[in-house]
């Protein structure tokens, strides 16, 4: 019997796959301008990161992609494809350009801590950022060691109820003296995560608490932060610890939502959905109109007046 002949273009999807699944050999741990730290993975695992370089026809790469390399010259690898990213967390730089932070992440960890005390408005800020990525946040509140020899303890107190009343998950933690931690391990098993927040919170520290051996991510000092708004953590960096991955990532200034359209923003603050298409006009734009549902909402004391000035000044900004 005649040997059944593959057409080419099953020959193509083939190698295609291969190269796209079977043979991912690596995942981006960190990158430095034009250079990537690669970890082997798969027959590979194990062996020395690598440092590369990726093929121009490829796009900007970050920390969690899933590559395929191959040895170059010198010791510095080349970075041949990428795989699909499954998921992305990501911010926007410029007028609608977003730039990807991290990939293939399960959850966002937004740390927050009673010093420095948090701006209500850049949680709102990364909540709705993670809302229309379709990644799932957990609200962690670092240095609870701290609560109490905060600026404003009850201001604090207030911002942490509201959370939990919206129905976030806020884990209150210590790096330092370990409250808690367990917890947010058993959050973070079988999963890839993302820390982010302001500079200070202490995103790195938590990193290191979680880990299991030896210092991991470079910690800042708390007085330099306060004298020079100095930060250590310059660049994303995946780290494996029992039974998780964490990312660690910079502490960033800004966190804009040029990239979110008005809807998503609504969308973005989960306890107005239930109230979209409810206001008397369609095109209410919930700033005063008769018959706005969130303005009735907020008269019932179903809405926080801080969640609703925050959703005004993100969809100002936009
Ligand atoms: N009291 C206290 N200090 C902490 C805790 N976690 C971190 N710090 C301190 O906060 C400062 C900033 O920590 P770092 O991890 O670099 O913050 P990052 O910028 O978010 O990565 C350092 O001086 C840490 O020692 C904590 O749980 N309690
Ligand atoms: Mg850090
Ligand atoms: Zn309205």
């Amino acid at each position: 019997m005649a040997k059944r002949k593959l057409s080419k273009q099953q020959l193509n999807r083939i190698a295609k796959n291969q190269d796209l699944d079977a043979e991912v050999n690596g995942v981006v741990i960190s990158h430095f301008g034009q250079q990537l730290d690669v970890e082997p993975i798969g027959e590979q695992a194990g062996e020395a990161i690598i440092r590369c370089h990726q093929r121009t026809n490829l796009p900007a790469l970050v920390t969690g992609d899933r590559v395929v390399w191959e040895p170059g010259e010198d010791g510095v690898g080349i970075i041949l494809s990428v795989e699909e990213r499954r998921s992305v967390f990501a911010r926007p730089v410029f007028a609608g350009a977003v730039k990807a932070m991290a990939a293939n992440i399960d959850i966002v960890l937004v740390v927050i801590a009673p010093i420095p005390m948090p701006l209500a408005n850049l949680i709102d800020r990364y909540l709705v950022a993670i809302e229309s990525l379709g990644l799932q946040p957990v609200i962690i509140l670092n240095k609870a060691d701290l609560q109490n020899d905060c600026e404003d303890p009850e201001r604090l107190h207030n911002l942490i109820s509201m959370y939990r009343e919206l129905g976030y998950s806020l884990l209150e933690v210590s790096a330092v003296n370990g409250t808690g931690l367990d917890e947010l391990r058993s959050v973070l098993q079988g999963h890839t995560t993302v820390l982010v927040g302001q500079s200070g919170v202490g995103k790195s520290s938590l990193v290191n608490a979680l880990g299991v051996d030896e210092a991991l991510a470079q910690v800042g000092d708390i007085s330099e932060f306060h004298e020079k708004g100095t930060h250590t953590t310059t660049t994303s960096r995946l780290f494996h610890l029992e039974g998780f991955d964490l990312i660690d990532s910079p502490g960033i200034r800004e966190f804009g939502l040029g990239h979110v359209s008005p809807q998503d923003v609504f969308d973005g603050f989960i306890e107005f959905r239930e109230l979209r298409g409810h206001c008397k006009f369609r095109d209410c734009s919930h700033q005063g109109e008769p018959g706005c549902a969130l303005k009735s909402a907020l008269e019932r004391g179903e809405i926080h007046p801080n969640r609703l000035a925050s959703y005004y000044q993100i969809i100002e900004s936009l």
